[in-house]
Order: C-alpha cells, then sequence, then structure tokens
C-alpha cells in the first residue's frame, strides 16, 4: 500500500529493476581504478595542499608553469588497471584546485595551455577504452580557483575565526550564479564531447552554514542534464540529492576499514581507498597500507555485496610511482588465480555463516560459494557448520585441485574439508564449493 504523500521524492521514472540493469556491469565489476592527478601531483603534499597551506592563486601559479608531464602514458595505466584486474577507472577531469586536465573552453586553467599541451582526458578515455575498461570522470564540485565561487569553510581564503562578516567581505565580488554556471557548462562539455561515459563521481557536498548543498550546485538540475545527456551513467551521491529516491545510485564510503563495511550490505555501495592516506601523489608519505590490507578490502567489499575504488596517484612526471605499481602487481597475481570469487559475486545467503578467519563471497547464477582463508589453519582441516547437505564438491580456485572432503569428521550436517598442511602459495587462498 503506497498512500499519496509518502511516496519518496523522484526526478525521474526509471522503475527498480531498470535501475538495477543499468547498474548491472558495474555491481559485476567490483574493483575498479581511482585515479587523483592534477597539479598537487608537484608539491606532492596531498591534494589539499592549497587548503592545507592556505596558498592563494598567485602562489598555487608555479605548479601550473611547471605541469610537465613528459612521462604520461595512459596507455601504460591501462594496462596496469588491466592487469590488476580493475574493470572501471575513474579520473579527476578537476579537483578542487581547479585545474582541468581536459581542454574545456570555458577556462584557461587547463591542460592544453600547459607544457602539456594537450587534452589528457581524451588521451585517458581512449587508452582504457582500448583495454575493455570502462570509464569514468570525477569532477569536483569545489572550485578553489574560479573568482566566482564563494569563499566558504574549506576554501583556502577561508577566514579565521569564522564569522558573516568576514566571509562577507571576501565574498562581495563573487558570485554562486555565475560559478553554477560554469560548472554546469563543464559537465555538459564532459558528457558531450567524449562519447558514452560510464560513471560520473561529483564530489562533494557539505550543507550548513559556511558550505554548500543541492542549492548552491543547482543539484536536481545539473542531475537532471547528467541523466539526459548520458542514460546509461551511474553516479555517486555527494550531490546532496540522497532524500529522492533516484537521486543517488551508490554510496560512497571514503577510507573506512573492514569493520565497518559490513554495514552497508543490502545497499548499492563503493568504498574509495587510498595506497596511503593522500590521493594525490604523496612523496613523503610512509604509511603505505600492506598487499594484504588491500586484498582485504577488496574482498570484504564483495563479501559485503559492494566495489573497491583503489586510488592511484600518479606522479608529476605522469606516471604510477614503484609502491603504487608494486601493490597493483600484487593484486594482480591474486587475481589472476581467484578472480571468480570478486566479479559478479556478492554475499552469501543468510544460511552459510563463516566461522573465524573466513569470508564469503557468492556467485547466485553459477550456485558457487568461495571461502576466502583469511587465517590458514594448522590442523590440516576446516570445519564448516551446516555445510555438508549443500555442497556437492570442494576445489581451491587457483588451481582447481580438489580439497577433499573428510567423510570420517564430516558428521550431521557438518563440513569437514581436508587442506593440505602447506598452506597454498597466496597471501588468502579461496576454496570454491559447489553447491546442490
Ligand atoms: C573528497 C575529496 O575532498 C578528496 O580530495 C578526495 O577526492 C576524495 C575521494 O573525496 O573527500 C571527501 C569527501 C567527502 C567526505 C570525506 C572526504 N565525506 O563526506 O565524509
Amino acid at each position: 500500500l503506497t498512500l499519496p504523500g509518502f511516496a519518496q521524492k523522484r526526478l525521474g521514472n526509471e522503475t527498480a529493476a531498470q535501475k538495477t540493469k543499468r547498474m548491472e556491469w558495474w555491481t559485476d565489476a567490483r574493483f575498479g581504478m581511482f585515479i587523483h592527478w592534477g597539479l598537487y601531483a608537484l608539491p606532492a603534499r596531498h591534494e589539499w595542499v592549497r587548503n592545507a597551506e592556505r596558498i592563494t592563486n598567485e602562489n598555487y601559479q608555479k605548479y601550473f608553469d611547471q605541469f610537465n608531464p613528459d612521462l604520461f602514458d595512459p596507455k601504460k595505466w591501462a594496462k596496469e588497471a588491466k592487469a590488476a584486474g580493475m574493470k572501471y577507472a575513474v579520473l579527476t577531469t578537476k579537483h578542487h584546485e581547479g585545474f582541468t586536465l581536459f581542454d574545456s573552453k570555458y577556462t584557461d586553467y587547463k591542460a592544453t595551455n600547459t607544457q602539456a599541451k594537450r587534452d589528457l582526458v581524451k588521451e585517458f578515455l581512449d587508452a582504457f577504452r582500448a583495454e575493455g575498461i570502462k570509464v569514468g570522470f570525477y569532477y569536483s564540485l569545489i572550485d578553489w580557483h574560479h573568482p566566482d565561487f564563494p569563499v566558504d569553510k574549506y576554501h583556502p581564503l577561508r577566514p579565521q575565526p569564522e564569522t558573516d562578516e568576514a566571509y562577507a567581505a571576501l565574498n562581495k565580488n563573487r558570485d554562486m550564479a555565475k560559478y553554477r554556471k560554469y560548472l554546469y557548462n563543464q559537465v555538459t562539455e564532459l558528457l558531450t564531447k567524449y562519447g558514452k561515459i560510464d560513471i560520473l563521481w561529483a564530489d562533494f557536498s557539505y550543507p550548513g552554514k559556511y558550505g554548500k548543498g543541492r542549492n548552491d550546485w543547482g543539484s536536481v538540475e545539473l542531475l537532471k542534464q547528467i541523466r539526459k545527456l548520458q542514460p546509461g551513467i551511474i553516479v555517486d551521491n555527494r550531490l546532496d540529492l540522497n532524500d529522492y529516491e533516484d537521486g543517488t545510485d551508490f554510496e560512497t564510503p571514503e577510507q573506512v576499514g573492514p569493520k565497518e563495511l559490513e554495514k552497508y550490505r543490502g545497499k548499492v555501495w563503493e568504498t574509495c581507498q587510498t595506497f596511503s592516506g593522500s590521493w594525490g601523489y604523496h612523496r613523503d608519505e610512509n604509511t603505505w597500507k600492506t598487499n594484504r590490507k588491500l586484498l582485504d578490502l577488496l574482498i570484504t567489499s564483495v563479501a559485503n555485496g559492494g566495489n573497491l575504488l583503489l586510488n592511484v596517484g600518479p606522479t608529476a612526471r605522469g606516471e604510477f610511482d614503484n609502491r603504487a605499481n608494486t601493490a597493483l602487481d600484487s593484486l594482480g597475481l591474486w587475481m589472476h588465480a581467484n578472480s571468480k570469487s570478486i566479479y559478479h559475486c556478492t554475499f552469501a545467503p543468510a544460511e552459510f555463516k563463516a566461522p573465524e578467519g573466513i569470508k564469503l563471497t557468492y556467485n547466485k547464477d553459477i550456485k558457487k560459494l568461495y571461502v576466502h582463508l583469511f587465517e590458514y589453519p594448522n590442523t590440516g582441516s576446516i570445519t564448516l557448520e551446516g555445510y555438508k547437505d549443500k555442497t556437492k564438491y570442494a576445489q581451491f580456485l587457483h588451481d582447481n585441485s580438489e580439497v577433499q572432503i573428510d567423510n570420517e569428521k564430516s558428521t550431521g550436517n557438518t563440513l569437514v574439508l581436508k587442506l593440505p598442511k602447506k598452506k597454498p602459495d597466496f597471501e588468502i587462498p579461496v576454496i570454491e564449493l559447489t553447491l546442490n
């Protein structure tokens, strides 16, 4: 029963089934690459450096003048993404600093006017599409360079302490309506000049005092325009439209740990994660996640029905650095042998309980359950309560070698599997159970 007035607000008339269909490739893909690249690769100390160090346009100009990515070769990026098992990639076409990697006719603050002298977005698209990788645009709603973008609590020029008078003084010549038009024009450019775009990742809203939200961006109109120009596109939830039933395609839990991700089960979501802490290339950051941790995030995402968007911050010369390559290689090795437990998989039916040290994923079409051994037992066996009458066959995923059922110990509905004493040569080995 739907009572009039209780129906949620809607922007369009797509049904839930149509939405599921539109998003099918994305929910199947599970693993994508985020790429944060801009002028902030030069200072190499976080993409928020302008904010953190309160740098003026004038003092930031040197990075524009110096920008010269002589090693930029997106074909290499695309190959690296593909080898890691990633199925889509999202590039920062413009980050908060306002610099555009694409050739926009609405600004001079763009890659074509630097020593790079070319449209870097165009080259990214060509290269990734050639590898069969879906393509997405990150576009920053925030713009610290545009003269009309009103100073707010996140602006590098923000007043401290915060008072209405201080903001008003800084904003007397800034006009949000003009900036809103600029933003609308650039998004329109991005979605009309570059062919089919699979994802738009708009970032981000912070409504409230000295913040910005849907009325500032013109989010309703913007989203309608986005959907009109690219009917198949998938849009993130950062336009401040969460009270619209169809305003959001997916949630974006950012930099959260595996435990936190369990809360998103049943929703449509993608966690974005950095290797270290910064999204932009950060030379001196030494807190890199271990390869195991990255793998944990990938498996845990799928085990809870979500995607992982793993970020790389290319250097100012346009390359992934060695630390990034090493991490991607390691994920690629695992994915090469085990990706069947990732693609087209989701959380297991509730009847399957995962014992301590195990995470489950499930492919409902082929009725396979994937048992990820986060801890490898030294007892030579694992015990799965309630699995026996549901399981037909067990094998390791990486080599299709049989994992024998211990018929003596498998009493009642308990399934006991015999494992090799020596752990297979994967950080987290996977057993594939073929279900009845
Ligand atoms: C934003 C950006 O500021 C950041 O530089 C990066 O691009 C990241 C992917 O997205 O960071 C955010 C945005 C929103 C929240 C947190 C960090 N949030 O709503 O909690």
